[in-house]
């Protein structure tokens, strides 16, 4: 398996969740701005979608989408505990939290990348993802997780865009259990590696 990805953008997610299942796979760095990779293909042809992430399979085959991709990797190692069964209700919660921050919080915290936007838009964003992230810390009071002792998918690719903040100075510390909840992740030794990969 191959991993397209550009340094801490939302293929972060799907770094993290290869290395916590243990996976063997290969890296390859791809530049968004001139859709070429590490070894200098040209990456439109590997995923006509022109985004990471992308997983190239055994097969040849390419799997795109953030939620796609996290289940897939997740299904690979069921022992490993990154997504509950297919078919159970949890799996369902699980799809419920991947939505959500695909949705919610992915691309409304990814807007703030746009650097024409005016004053009174940004500010409405902002309000937008404060409000997003108030109910994911809400739902992580008491639990280490989003869906409780176990680190899923979802885990990485919440702890993955809500690193983003950084970027802006936006300030995590009015969600003490969103702000705890990063800073867990970030000591898991499986983040730690994807993040030095990702710098090398
Ligand atoms: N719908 C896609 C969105 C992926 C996405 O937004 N990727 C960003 C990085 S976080 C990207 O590659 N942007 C460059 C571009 O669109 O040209 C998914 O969920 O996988």
């Amino acid at each position: 398996m191959k991993l397209y990805f550009s340094p801490s953008a939302c293929s972060l997610a799907q770094h993290i969740s290869l290395r916590e299942a243990g996976l063997s796979f290969d890296l390859e760095k791809v530049d968004l701005a001139s859709k070429k990779t590490a070894s200098g293909r040209d990456y439109w042809a590997i995923n006509p979608k022109g985004y990471v992430p992308a997983l190239e399979l055994e097969d040849g085959s390419v799997l795109t989408e953030n939620q796609a991709i996290s289940q897939y990797v997740a299904d690979q190692r069921p022992d490993a505990r990154l997504a509950p069964a297919y078919g159970t209700m949890e799996r369902y919660r699980l799809q419920e939290w991947l939505g959500y921050v695909g949705t919610e919080l992915h691309k409304t915290i990814g807007a703030l990348f746009d650097r024409g936007l005016g004053e009174a838009q940004k500010a409405a964003i902002l309000e937008r993802i404060d409000r997003r992230l108030a109910l994911v810390d809400e739902a992580l009071a008491g639990k280490s997780y989003l869906m409780g002792s176990d680190f899923s998918v979802a885990d990485a690719y919440l702890f993955t865009v809500v690193r983003w903040t950084s970027f802006f100075q936006m300030e995590l510390s009015k969600f003490p259990n969103l702000s705890a909840f990063m800073a867990r992740v970030g000591e898991r030794p499986a983040v730690k590696a994807a993040l030095e990969a990702e710098k090398a």
